[in-house]
């Protein structure tokens, strides 16, 4: 299997349409040659969260024990994609730290925040930002370019300054 694993984790009302589009995101990557797996809040109460009702304790240990699953679903190299109510922020967040950290992929700004590493460039070692660099990359009303784009606006000052 040629592929990085990761979650996709959609969250909304119910009612809000998540299983929809965790099915439709789901042919799509399909299409895409990628393997996914759907973790469905409902479904999964049928079976391996079938004790669980809906109290918050319950809903906690609901996301909980999908978390952990989606994990090792990623972990295997798939594309998990969960969708659940998960009402709850401390709760999401808490998924959030059981999966590898796409921003820090390395883990090495988490020990320098830790103080594991010294000297981390960004953390306790400056990084002095160019004050007159030739190109600098935009943002594309507030978003974040793709590498395709970035590279792009590097082509085009280089074509025409
Ligand atoms: C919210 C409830 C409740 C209560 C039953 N609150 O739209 P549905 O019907 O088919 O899917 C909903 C599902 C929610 O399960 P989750 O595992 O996603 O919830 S959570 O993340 O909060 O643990 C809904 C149905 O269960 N349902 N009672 N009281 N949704």
């Amino acid at each position: 299997l040629n592929q990085q694993g990761c979650v996709v984790w959609i969250t909304g009302l119910s009612g809000s349409g998540k299983s929809t589009l965790a099915c439709s995101l789901g042919r799509e990557l399909q299409s895409r040659g990628k393997l996914s797996y759907v973790l469905d809040g409902d479904n999964l109460r049928h079976g391996l969260n079938k004790n669980l009702g809906f109290s918050p304790e319950s809903r906690t240990e609901n996301i909980r024990r999908t978390g952990e699953v989606a994990n090792l679903f990623a972990d295997a190299g798939l594309i998990c994609i969960a969708s659940l109510i998960s009402p709850y922020r401390k709760d999401r967040d808490a998924c959030r730290a059981l999966l590898p950290d796409k921003k820090d992929p390395k883990g090495l700004y988490k020990l320098a925040r830790e103080g594991k590493i010294k000297g981390f460039t960004g953390i306790d070692d400056p990084y002095e930002p160019p004050l007159n660099c030739e190109i600098e990359l935009q943002l594309k009303d507030g978003i974040v370019p793709t590498p395709h784009e970035m590279a792009g606006q590097v082509v085009s000052y280089m074509e025409n300054g």
